[in-house]
């Protein structure tokens, strides 16, 4: 099951603000979901994601297939009791991770083909396979299988023939799985993938296509796939507003805060990206100011807070008051830089929740904007803020 309310309108973009039920509970949008991989959202415990607001995380049908596998999940009766997480849960088919394999996938039009990363065993994965596991897994969102159209593969950049021949696929596999699904009769909702490389024609044709199958809710995908920013921006600014106004909207693995502003402006409802998890890991750490970079040694001294202006338990410690709001502060940049250079895992750990409070409060006050009618005002001030420099 899959509702969606429509609750605003932004007159200055294709921004909108809505709200999602789903199985395991209601999200507003817009959103951003937290990636959890491997049934974990690296380094976070589910309370902490909760305390941050998190209200919808991913998971992925290729990564829990290989492990622990479809067994075990289908024992637990699916991912929310097995990882401990009982809010709304969206995963993603295996398209894209099967597609990341490189050399090591064969794909033809019944399925993708492939040696285990694991233990090497061939393995065949189906629009109908992604189906049956996403089925067991239980998610309140499931995607269907795609082909993730590459821009470039090996210096050749990806030909308007090759992207038209790829999203044709796709929308075959769109059918397969919709109808996999309902057979399976799956309570939960599906997704279709909008592909088409970097083709406006081709965006325009696979979304008809699409919204002729009439899903309930539709995802962008083949962007962020190694195109210039411009090429991205083109895109963005072309497909989300032409989908359904009265389904959701998700772009998938998007992205910078900026492309995520960009992205609500464009009309979309949902984003997922590893970047505040695994910058966070790197030590690039997100701020109202600007991103800052941990392990320059200028920070060896530098006692304040990752960013001066966070309520998160990194920035602001048990007070939850922020460094600029008079608080005593919380953790100081001079010692996170201390635990990084001495890879201690409370380091990744903290950074983490920094990271993913800060994008997940950047889309409460995009929603907080949207509900007050004063998105591009907003934008304004986003754009200058983060210009200004850590
Ligand atoms: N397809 C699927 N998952 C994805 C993508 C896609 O195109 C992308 C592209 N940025 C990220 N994750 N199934
Ligand atoms: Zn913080």
């Amino acid at each position: 099951m899959l509702q969606f309310d429509l609750l605003a309108t932004d007159s200055s973009s294709h921004a909108r603000r809505g709200q999602l039920t789903l199985n395991h509970g209601v999200v507003q949008t817009p959103i951003f979901m937290p990636v959890g991989t491997y049934g974990t959202v690296k380094g976070v415990m589910p309370r902490s994601l909760e305390e941050m607001g998190a209200q919808i995380i991913l998971g992925n049908t290729f990564h829990l297939w290989m492990r622990p596998g479809q067994d075990v999940m289908s024992s637990f009766g699916g991912l929310h009791a097995f990882e401990q997480w009982h809010k709304p849960i969206l995963t993603d088919s295996g398209g894209f991770q099967v597609w990341s394999l490189g050399d090591m996938r064969k794909i033809t039009e019944e399925g993708v083909h492939f040696a285990s990363p694991v233990n090497g065993d061939k393995l065949f994965m189906s629009p109908e396979v992604s189906m049956q596991i996403q089925t067991t897994l239980n998610s309140d969102i499931a995607m269907q299988l795609d082909e993730c159209t590459p821009y470039e593969l090996k210096g050749h950049i990806t030909t308007a023939d090759e992207a038209r021949r790829s999203m044709e696929m796709s929308i075959r596999w769109a059918k397969r799985s919709q109808n996999e699904f309902h057979r399976l009769n799956n309570p939960n909702a599906l997704f279709g993938i909008v592909q088409g490389g970097m083709f406006e024609h081709l965006r325009q044709e696979s979304l008809e296509q699409l919204v002729e199958l009439d899903f309930p809710g539709y995802a962008v995908g083949g962007v962020s796939v190694g195109e210039p920013k411009e090429d991205m921006r083109r895109i963005m600014a072309h497909t989300p507003h032409r989908l359904p106004a009265n389904k959701p909207r998700y772009l998938m693995g998007v992205g910078t805060p900026e492309d995520l502003v960009q992205g609500v402006a464009s009309g979309v409802d949902m984003f997922d990206c590893v970047m505040p998890t695994r910058n966070a890991r790197n030590g690039t750490v997100f701020t109202r100011y600007g991103d800052l970079k941990l392990r320059n040694a200028r920070h060896k001294q530098d006692h304040q807070p990752l960013d001066t202006s966070c309520t998160c338990h990194a920035c602001a410690g048990t007070s939850g008051v922020s460094w600029d709001q008079g608080g005593r502060g919380g953790f100081s940049r001079a010692y996170l830089h201390h635990l990084d250079r001495c890879g201690e895992m409370l380091g990744p750990m903290l950074t983490t929740i920094h990271n993913l409070h800060y994008y997940l409060n950047l889309m409460q006050d995009v929603r907080n904007a949207l509900d007050n009618n004063r998105f591009a005002e907003f934008r304004q001030q986003f754009a200058t803020e983060r210009a200004r420099g850590v």
